[in-house]
């Protein structure tokens, strides 16, 4: 039976039903007889960028009291490529004390959360998002997400070209509906008054969630091959001459569901800079009109390629588009993690590049990181740059504020908070417990502390400052792009996680399953005799998840739909 014929997922239904995305969220949010709204709603607020959660520390004492959860939501900002101003800074720091739980979550692709935002102050909070002209549309839900960017401080000239590339595409893909203007603006037609029409997505918008991403070669900082739609710029002679187009990349897949698995964009072709919104826009509808709507478990774009072939796809968007693709040409990329600290910049200025621990932006004892920031923001002339790495550039500082932001630096410390082991610096966690609703295992909460007992393992190994990619998430949607770390660890359920070995420094080559249900309190003793060996054995330049291919502790995935499930 083709997709076609097989009978629609639940969600198309409420899309359908939804009058673009309106459905009974207006009524929802009048009714104070709960600080929840419907499950269709729930459904339907994503794509405002606005999640229904609870805080899952306190659900069972809840239960047991005979009380409702204990609901909020969790608000996402888009920025597109990361970049936003020093008055955006500040709102979002205000708004994080004002109406969520005084933290800032950078996210994995650039973009700001809150947590712990309560209904009643649901509108008030998107309405000081909009007011330094940033918005929360689109940032979840079937539709194109968050553009991103690599942040680039190395190469600035380039990098406000290719910026402008990524918002522009944003701009393009966004949902035209009104519905969020009238529902968080009250009514204020900021964008159009025209009546409601999705041009480009029609009524029941995208199969799946679809995600964009723009790298700057040599730096595959924003891990390009994970993303739906993949743009490698092309520069040559200093200039930029068009982008390779990657299509079908995509982490999230489901414990012991062999029809699901990771797997990595591949090579589409050739698209000149005046082409690219046409060509991106003609792999949208493609994917509107033949990603598979009857299964949310395979409805992604990665999917649909690999049912009806790289080829097809490729006809269907050449003949869409009226463009013909060229050539990809080549490139290289070498990495995937931030590089921190100083670099100068265009026209006297530099950037700093930050390490903030799995994104959290927020004063504890230790590091008073958010009070840091805000002071920073008060003073700084350029901008802010959210990494991919849930890092943070201070971008185009100026020769002139450049001193008081070093003494603001020092005073909270903040100069020494790159200063720390390469395992450290390499590592990311998604957020997990206790806001994440699909979370399986500790994910945010636990890796610091397991990263610091690596740290000793790493350090009597003589390999303190050697970078080794670590990613952890509390189960196997990926939001961490764990599949793409050189050691990977995947919540199976409550302190037990799986741990994945082997994938490529460069962002190139996913992992593999090493070892099944590693309970927390064996995982260093499961890693040190590797880590030991690398330490030993390694060739000159080699890094660890060539390393652990190399000495056959995991086979390398070519094929994803082959070789993921495929025994070792
Ligand atoms: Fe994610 C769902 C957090 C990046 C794959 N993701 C979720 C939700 C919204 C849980 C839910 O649906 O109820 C998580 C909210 C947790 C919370 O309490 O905040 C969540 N995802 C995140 C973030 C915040 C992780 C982080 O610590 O930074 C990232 C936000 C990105 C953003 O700003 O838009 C985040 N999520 C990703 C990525 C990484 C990426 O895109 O580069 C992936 C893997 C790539 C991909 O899409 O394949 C990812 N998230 C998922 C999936 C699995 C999708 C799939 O195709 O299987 C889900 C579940 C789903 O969609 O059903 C999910
Ligand atoms: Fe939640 Fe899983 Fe994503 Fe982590 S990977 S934030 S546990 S959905």
């Amino acid at each position: 039976m083709s997709a076609t014929e097989k009978k629609l997922s639940k969600n198309e239904g409420l899309k359908e039903d939804s009058n673009f995305l309106r459905g009974t969220i207006l009524e929802g949010l009048a009714d104070t007889s709960t600080g929840a709204i419907s499950e269709a709603d729930t459904q339907l607020t994503k794509f405002h960028g606005i999640y229904m959660q609870d805080d899952r520390d306190v659900r069972s004492e809840r239960r047991n009291k005979k009380l409702e959860r204990a609901y909020s939501f969790m608000v996402r900002v888009r920025v597109p490529g990361g970049v936003c101003t020093p008055t955006q800074w500040l709102a979002m720091d205000k708004l994080s004390d004002d109406y969520a739980n005084h933290t800032l979550k950078l996210t994995t692709r650039q973009a700001f959360q809150f947590h712990g935002i309560i209904k009643s102050n649901l509108k008030r909070s998107i309405r000081a998002i909009n007011d330094v002209l940033l918005d929360t549309i689109a940032a979840c839900g079937d539709v194109n997400r968050n553009v991103m960017c690599n942040p680039n401080p190395e190469q600035s000239e380039v990098h406000a070209e290719v910026l402008k590339v990524a918002q522009e595409l944003s701009d393009h893909l966004t949902p035209k509906t009104s519905a969020y203007h009238e529902i968080w603006l009250d009514g204020e037609k900021t964008i159009s008054s025209e009546p409601d029409e999705e041009p480009i997505y029609g009524k029941t918008y995208l199969p799946r969630k679809f995600k964009i991403v723009i790298a700057v070669p040599p730096s595959n900082d924003v891990d390009l091959f994970a993303h739906d739609l993949g743009l490698i710029a092309i520069i040559e002679d200093g200039k930029l001459v068009g982008f390779n187009f990657t299509v079908g990349g995509g982490m999230g897949m489901t414990h012991n569901n062999k029809a699901t698995y990771p797997r990595l964009g591949e090579l589409l072709g050739f698209v000149k800079p005046e082409d690219v919104l046409k060509v991106a826009e003609s792999i949208v509808t493609t994917q509107r009109d033949f990603g598979d709507r009857s299964d949310r478990k395979h409805a992604r774009l990665k999917y649909t390629l690999d049912d009806r072939g790289l080829d097809w796809f490729r006809g269907e968007v050449e003949s869409r588009s009226g463009i013909k693709l060229g050539e990809a040409r080549p490139y290289t990329f070498e990495r995937t993690g931030d590089r921190y600290g100083w670099v100068e910049g265009i026209n006297g200025t530099s950037n700093l590049t930050l390490f903030v621990q799995n994104g959290r932006v927020r004063d504890d004892r230790e590091l008073k990181m958010k009070t840091a920031l805000r002071e920073i923001a008060k003073i700084h002339d350029g901008d802010f740059r959210l990494t991919a790495n849930q890092n943070l550039v201070i971008g185009a500082i100026s020769a002139d504020k450049r001193p008081q932001i070093e003494k603001i630096l020092a005073e909270y410390k903040l100069d020494k908070c790159f200063d720390r082991p390469g395992i450290r610096l390499n590592s990311m966690a998604c957020v997990a417990l206790p806001t994440c609703g699909l979370a399986l295992a500790e994910s945010e909460r636990y890796l610091p502390d397991l990263i610091g007992e690596l740290e000793t393992v790493v350090e009597e190994a003589g390999l303190g400052q050697d970078e080794i990619v670590i990613r952890m998430t509390g189960c196997p949607n990926g939001c961490a792009r764990p599949y793409l770390g050189e050691i990977g660890l995947v919540g199976r359920s409550p302190g037990k996680y799986n741990l994945y070995l082997g994938a490529g420094f460069d962002g190139s080559r996913l992992n593999k399953l090493y070892k099944e249900n590693v309970k927390e309190g064996e995982i260093v003793s499961v890693l040190k005799p590797i880590i030991e060996s690398y330490a030993k054995h390694r060739e000159e330049g080699e890094h660890f998840g060539d390393f652990t291919i190399r000495q056959d502790y995991v086979k390398p995935v070519k094929v994803s739909k082959t070789d993921w499930w495929a025994a070792n």
